[in-house]
């Protein structure tokens, strides 16, 4: 097992492990065919507790070069209910903040822009940062400016200098990505002005536990977060958790936190602290059975489509996702039982999913082929999927959605 020498957030050392997914290859490193025959790197896949600041966390360190310059091909472009959800939150701070041609909005892990160019087609100053560069060219060509680095102190004092401070900070889906914690938040603290705003949006670590999403774990995602891990760890910069909100269907479950320098803690804030401390997600007794309940979906998933491959059916998957390929790898699932992936982002299109090398295809695929069944790897994105899909489930077609617990729908 590898070993983190203390935790990411807080430094204590001792963090307690709960759950292995073995050694796996990095999520988004899609494999070209050029390059099937090679090695591809593998790290080990184990997440942990600190039961100081009570931060989850993996103990791997992959470099983030190797993970966000390299091997990135994450479009947030590619999902409408991500879009719609990024134009609410866009319009929804324009309103309740008063935002216009003097202000400055600031994206962490901004990607192809989908979220600044609401902001921009309003006439708001804003600047993209995100170190993947075909994401930040493909912002830079959408007219949303981007500078394609990594943030931390050093960029945003830099950013002060030349545009000055932030009204509004937006880190969506960053700060797990993120391993040195605390020169990111510092740097956000350095970003924001004295009457600022930063939104932090993060899969909540609770949906994950209580909803089996295992395959959330991946190398980029360093850590998985509670509000009481974020109280911990903006508080050590001088900022404060103020208020949250809740989006149940994004991600399988994802909190939107509010923070900022000057402390004005709402009621949701203390109700959601209370009800961790109460559920027991600030003590290790609330992961420690976590490993079984994945061996069990493991074990389920497996003999579920090894009996329908049994039966002569054919089987292809739906979502080329990162987490897909936690799952694909950690479960098994090569071409012996899934036939092929099919994902609409075209960069992921002609390549091979990770380790498997199950073979991605577009999603019309589905159609010429119409396989009995599809694994539906991107399953926090089934709504969305199913209806896109309702002509292969008119002609009799099923989905399999493997978490919480493997089932056949419908
Ligand atoms: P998706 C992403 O993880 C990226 P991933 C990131 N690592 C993160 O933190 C989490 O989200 C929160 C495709 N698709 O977004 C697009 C279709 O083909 O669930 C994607 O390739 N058709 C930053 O990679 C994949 O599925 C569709 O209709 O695990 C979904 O990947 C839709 C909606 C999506 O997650």
């Amino acid at each position: 097992m590898s070993d983190l020498l203390g935790c990411r957030s807080c430094g204590q050392t001792g963090l307690k492990p709960f759950l292995a997914l073995g050694t796996t290859p990095l999520a988004d490193a899609l494999v070209t065919a050029e390059r099937l025959g090679e090695p591809e790197p593998r790290f080990p896949l184990d997440v942990a507790f600190c039961s100081a600041c009570s931060l989850v966390q993996i103990l791997e360190e992959v470099p983030p070069e190797q993970l966000f310059v390299e091997n990135y091909l994450y479009f947030s472009s590619f999902s409408e209910h991500l879009l719609g959800h990024a134009r609410e939150h866009a319009l929804g701070l324009i309103s309740r903040r008063g935002l216009g041609g003097d202000s400055l909005v600031v994206e962490l892990a901004s990607n192809d822009g989908y979220l600044l160019r609401t902001f921009v087609e309003h006439g708001i100053p804003v600047l993209g940062i995100d170190p993947a560069p075909d994401q930040a060219a493909a912002a830079q060509a959408a007219g949303v400016p981007t500078l394609a680095e990594f943030f931390g102190t050093d960029l945003a004092r830099r950013i002060v200098a030349e545009h000055g401070h932030a009204d509004v900070v937006i880190a969506n889906n960053v700060m797990a990505h993120v391993p040195f914690l605390n020169d990111f938040v510092a740097g956000m603290a350095l970003l924001v002005a004295d009457d600022g705003l930063i939104t932090v949006e993060n899969p909540y670590v609770r949906d994950l536990i209580e909803h089996r999403e295992f395959d959330t774990v991946y190398h980029e995602h360093f850590c998985y977060y509670s509000c009481t891990s974020v109280d911990t760890l903006v508080r050590r910069h001088g900022l404060f958790l103020n208020d949250i909100e809740y989006f149940p269907d994004l991600h399988g479950g994802t909190l939107r936190w509010h923070i900022g320098p000057r402390e004005q803690v709402s009621d949701a804030v203390r109700r959601y602290l209370a009800n961790e401390a109460m559920a027991g997600l600030t003590s290790f007794d609330y992961y420690v059975d976590f490993g079984v309940e994945v061996e069990r979906i493991r074990r389920d998933l497996r003999s579920l489509l090894e009996s329908l491959r049994a039966d002569g059916k054919r089987i292809a998957a739906y979502g080329a996702a990162a987490k897909g390929s936690t799952l694909i790898n950690y479960v098994g699932i090569g071409t012996d039982l899934v036939d092929f992936v099919v994902d609409r982002n075209v960069h992921k299109q002609g390549r091979y999913m990770p380790g498997v090398h199950l073979p991605v295809r577009e999603p019309a695929a589905l159609l010429s082929e119409q396989p009995d069944y599809v694994l539906l790897l991107a399953w926090n994105f089934a709504d969305e999927i199913m209806q896109q899909q309702d002509e292969y489930l008119r002609r009799g077609g099923k989905f399999i959605v493997p978490v919480p617990t493997p089932r056949i729908v419908p």
